[in-house]
């Protein structure tokens, strides 16, 4: 069966299936995983019936798996793990990610899904810049290229002069990064003189970092390509839990069967109605090594309506609109970084890149937004009074502004940090 038959299945028939893989799933980690043994006394798995009944089973969180560290959330012996992975843990201690033989086979798959949504096979050649290492992206990538067959220069982030001459010299048809890196290199392109017409590049699969429309359309326009977007958590697998196909920005289509989702308020834990933003909650039905059940991501979608156009079945999710961590509040205006980005980049004088600076002035949170002028003579003055009248007049707030040196923001070879919250250095 190809991947795409796959994604056909009938809705009646995932939703059946879902609730069954649940089911055997609990009596899984109930028996494997110490921290399942406690979490889950009490429960019998063949209670589970309904997605109502699942919605009702405790949720994990990161705390959880933090203080799980290292292995106690492990489900097997050391001697069936393959592979190990870990979250940076700059805001606590890392989360440890562990693979079986049999996972890595289950990421192969999640990840062939991305690339053949995104029309990659056995033609292309995949430069992949996302870091190797113990983030998930390089190797999830890397996985997903051997998996359908495409030939894969595995660069890593960094040197990124090297990066525009190999993405040249090597003939690159797929790009693979986080969408402020591939901005950083196609800066990088325009100063080395550097084309897109010089590449054969004609899609970007971009993820593990928030990132706009107006980001999306621009790196389109840079680069030639169609750019796609793909999430995923290692705590869940890594790259591959969902990503758009070429029918142009309909969403993200979830690989369901293998990871069941739930979006819910993210105040009361309960499931909000279809189409409503909220909390996404993952569990990893048929990872071995580290299953996860209700896994709490704090990463802020919606469910799309209706199918999508290119005809695979499964349900999509919107863009993520943020991590509930970085929203924050400036005169009763929610926000999340990506809507300030919007805004910034339709500023025509403006180089693409910006940090905000969240402080709090007694009671008050204030922002002060860093800003790179694209051309180096522009008047200070001017930017900053057009910054702060564009994000008054379509956010309604009112921030601050510094007009940094050309090229002085420091660019991303990762993820990029968007979002300084000094707040939480004070508390
Ligand atoms: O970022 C996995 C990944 C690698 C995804 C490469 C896509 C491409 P972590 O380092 O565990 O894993 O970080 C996971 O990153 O909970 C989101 O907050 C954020 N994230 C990932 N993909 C997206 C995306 C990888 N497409 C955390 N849009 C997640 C927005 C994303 N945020």
């Amino acid at each position: 069966m190809t991947q795409i038959d796959e994604e056909r299945f009938s809705r009646d028939f995932v939703e059946m299936k879902a609730v069954e893989d649940f089911r055997s799933f609990i009596g899984r980690v109930k028996k494997s995983v110490p921290f399942y043994q406690g979490k889950l006394a009490g429960i019998d798995p063949e209670s589970i019936r309904t997605p109502d009944d699942i919605s009702r089973l405790p949720f994990t969180n990161k705390d959880d798996l933090r203080e799980g560290y290292p292995f106690q959330m492990l489900g097997v012996n050391m001697s069936q793990v393959q592979e190990i992975h870990a979250t940076s843990g700059t805001s606590g201690s890392a989360v440890v990610a562990a693979y079986t033989a049999n996972d890595l086979k289950l990421w192969g798959k999640a990840m062939a899904r991305v690339f053949s949504r995104a029309g990659v096979g056995p033609d292309d050649v995949v430069h992949n810049a996302y870091g190797y290492g113990l983030f998930t992206g390089g190797l999830g990538m890397h996985y997903a290229a051997l998996e359908v067959g495409a030939a894969v220069v595995p660069m890593s982030g960094g040197y990124t002069q090297r990066q525009v001459k190999m993405l040249k010299d090597l003939g690159a048809t797929v790009i693979c990064s986080t969408p402020s890196y591939a901005q950083h290199i196609a800066e990088a392109m325009e100063e080395m003189g550097v084309s897109r017409d010089d590449l054969r590049l004609k899609v970007g699969i971009f993820g593990a970092e928030s990132w706009s429309q107006e980001m999306c359309r621009e790196l389109e326009t840079q680069l030639g390509i169609s750019a796609l977007d793909v999430y995923g958590l290692a705590e869940i697998i890594g790259p591959g839990v969902a990503s758009e196909c070429l029918a142009g920005h309909e969403g993200l289509h979830m690989a369901e069967d293998l990871f069941y989702f739930e979006v819910v308020n993210p105040d009361t834990g309960r499931p909000v109605p279809e189409g409503e933003s909220g909390e996404l909650v993952l569990s990893s039905l048929k990872r071995e090594a580290t299953p996860i059940m209700r896994y709490r991501t704090k990463d802020i979608t919606r469910v799309l309506p209706g199918p999508c156009p290119c005809g695979r079945t499964t349900r999509r999710i919107d863009h993520i609109k943020g991590r509930a961590d970085d929203m924050f509040t400036l005169r009763g205006v929610n926000l999340f970084p990506k809507e300030i980005e919007s805004e910034l980049l339709r500023i025509e004088e403006l180089a693409p890149v910006f940090q905000l600076i969240l402080d709090r002035n007694s009671a008050l949170d204030v922002l002060e937004v860093h800003i790179e002028p694209k051309d180096g003579d522009v008047l200070h003055e001017h930017l900053i009074t057009k910054v702060k009248t564009h994000l008054n007049r379509t956010l309604g707030i009112n921030v601050m502004v510094s007009v940094k040196e050309p090229h002085s923001i420091p660019r991303s070879e990762g993820k990029a940090v968007r979002l300084v919250d000094r707040r939480k250095l004070i508390r």
